[in-house]
């Protein structure tokens, strides 16, 4: 079956998604396509990116030629506002396809949630959980028996290491490690480059090697 996705958000994750459904389409015999973004940045309605029409803000989603509906705006530092999109998503009735590159490798005893996307190089290990909404970026590895949270994001080249728990919406910044056992809590913000060695509260922000609260978020 191929799907016909309309994209929310028309930035540089957004690129990388449909990079990634057209990598899908290489090697696939089931051919998706990205039909249609929908952003809320008015200077790019009418405009194309990568050749994708940007049809006008997210309300235009209905008018979209679209079975399926993916969340493409990423986060910088805050991955709480994704969640306020995937329950837009969800609310289009719209089918919500998980995404993983053909470079992703992936168990097939990881349970992968709706809405989902595993970019290249990414590796999500035996009996992990990732949940709905959530980024597994370039090179990021979830290791056995984790658990990343719905609508979180773990960065290019982050670890989470086995039986870590990542919370919801926490962002896992490029290159950091999370220690094997150590539970982040929801909303949580792990710096670039941290190592993670205890557990983290909801909403702090650490950084650091070893990791250290720095600022807790609103
Ligand atoms: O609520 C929204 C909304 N908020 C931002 N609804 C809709 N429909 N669109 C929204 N946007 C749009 O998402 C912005 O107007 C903008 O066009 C786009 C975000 O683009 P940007 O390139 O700033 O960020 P990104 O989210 O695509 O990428 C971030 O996250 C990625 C994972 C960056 O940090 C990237 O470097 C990172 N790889």
């Amino acid at each position: 079956m191929s799907r016909r996705i309309a994209l929310i958000g028309g930035g540089g994750h957004a690129k990388v998604i449909i990079d990634a459904v057209r990598m899908m389409g290489r090697f696939a015999t089931a051919l998706d396509h990205v039909v249609a973004i929908v952003d809320d940045d008015s200077s790019k309605h009418g405009s194309e990116i990568m050749g994708i029409p940007v049809i006008g803000p997210t309300v235009m989603v209905s008018q979209a030629d679209a079975d399926s509906i993916f969340v493409a705006v990423g986060s910088a530092g805050d991955a709480r506002p994704r969640r306020r999109l995937f329950d837009i998503a969800t609310a289009s009735g719209l089918a919500l396809p998980t995404i993983a590159h053909p470079a992703s490798i992936v168990s097939p005893d990881a349970s992968i949630g709706d809405g989902t996307c595993l970019l290249a190089a990414s590796v999500v290990q035996v009996a992990a959980t990732v949940g709905a909404n959530v980024i597994v970026n370039t090179g990021a590895i979830v290791e056995h028996d984790a658990t990343i949270g719905d609508h979180s994001h773990v960065c290019p080249g982050a670890v989470v290491l086995g039986n870590a728990r990542v919370g919801q919406a926490c962002h896992i910044g490029a290159g950091s490690v999370v220690v094997q056992g150590v539970r982040v809590g929801d909303g949580a913000v792990v710096a670039a480059g941290a190592v993670v060695r205890a557990d983290v509260e909801p909403n702090q922000v650490v950084g650091g090697v070893p990791a250290r609260v720095m600022s807790v978020l609103s």
